[in-house]
């Protein structure tokens, strides 16, 4: 059903060497994922790389997201050591929080040396992920430029934090590798991937059948439907017809029909959802 997707750009890899120049020119890093998919928008990649200095996993868009199910996984890293938090870079809510865990690896830092130096940040995720928000809201400015779709941000810059503490933009990546096509498909409904290259209608049968799982009850609501049909096409032609998206001669307008489930989606109104739980 999923068509396939160019999962590794040329700037992707350029992308990759750049963040391991960065990364030795900070002393710690800001690992943003996405709430809604904290497995999916994870590059593994980022693990390797950062392995020795201070990480901090902030849980983005988390107005978007199931607080019980981020919960979770900030419970799951900070049993690894690695403090998390969840945050919202439009609106702020969880940057204080952000901001005491740099501070504490700050302390931590400042006691193991005789000249205090202000700690070096690094911001790194998937593209689309809110990096450049993230920075905007750290450093108290419009700076980084923020779009939204994947790849905005290309170059590199170094900026001031309120408390002293330098910060560099990088650009996203997406991992070069994939084992599942779930992954891929996860990073395209958050809109990590550029939807020119994707196919709408079918990536929206797609998250129709992941929402069934954990959230059928919101996509029913949301689109005032009895039941799921007994295949995700049957669910998005019930949906089509409600929203009355009828092409002439009766035929079932799919395209716009995937274009709203996935934006609908996107923008939070069918609910806050993460698609990826702890089991
Ligand atoms: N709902 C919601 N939207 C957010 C949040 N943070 C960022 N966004 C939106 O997500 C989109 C992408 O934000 P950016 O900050 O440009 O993301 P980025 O990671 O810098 O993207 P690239 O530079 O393209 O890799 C924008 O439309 C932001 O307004 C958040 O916490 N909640
Ligand atoms: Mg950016």
């Amino acid at each position: 059903m999923m068509q396939n997707i160019n999962w590794y750009p040329g700037h992707m890899k350029k992308t990759r060497e750049l963040i391991q120049q960065n990364l030795k020119l900070v002393d710690a890093v800001i690992e943003v994922l996405d709430a809604r998919i904290p497995v999916s928008s994870k590059n593994p990649i980022i693990d390797e790389l950062v392995r020795g200095k201070p990480r901090i996993i902030a849980f983005n868009k988390s107005d978007l997201a199931d607080e019980k199910a981020v919960d979770a996984w900030i419970d799951h890293f900070r049993e690894q050591a690695i403090p998390a938090i969840a945050i919202n870079a439009n609106s702020g809510a969880g940057v204080p929080g952000l901001l005491k865990l740099l501070e504490d690896i700050q302390e931590k830092r400042n006691q193991d040396r005789l000249r205090h130096k202000p700690l070096r940040l690094m911001i790194v995720g998937v593209p689309n992920v809110g990096k450049s928000s993230l920075i905007n809201r750290l450093t108290g400015r419009k700076s980084a430029q923020i779009g939204n779709r994947p790849g905005v941000t290309r170059g590199k810059q170094w900026l001031t934090m309120e408390n002293g503490m330098q910060l560099l933009d990088t650009p996203g990546i997406l991992w070069p590798k994939f084992e599942d096509q779930t992954t891929g498909r996860n990073l395209a409904f958050c809109g990590a991937i550029k939807d020119e290259i994707l196919d709408v209608a079918n990536l929206a049968l797609e998250l129709i059948d992941a929402l069934s799982a954990n959230y059928g009850d919101l996509l029913m609501a949301r689109y005032k439907i009895e039941g799921l049909g007994e295949t995700p096409l049957e669910t998005m032609e019930a949906i089509a017809q409600k929203r009355g998206f009828i092409l002439p001669g009766k035929r079932i307008d799919y395209e716009r029909t995937g274009r709203t489930i996935l934006d609908e989606f996107r923008r939070g109104l069918i609910g806050k959802i993460t698609l990826e739980h702890l089991v």
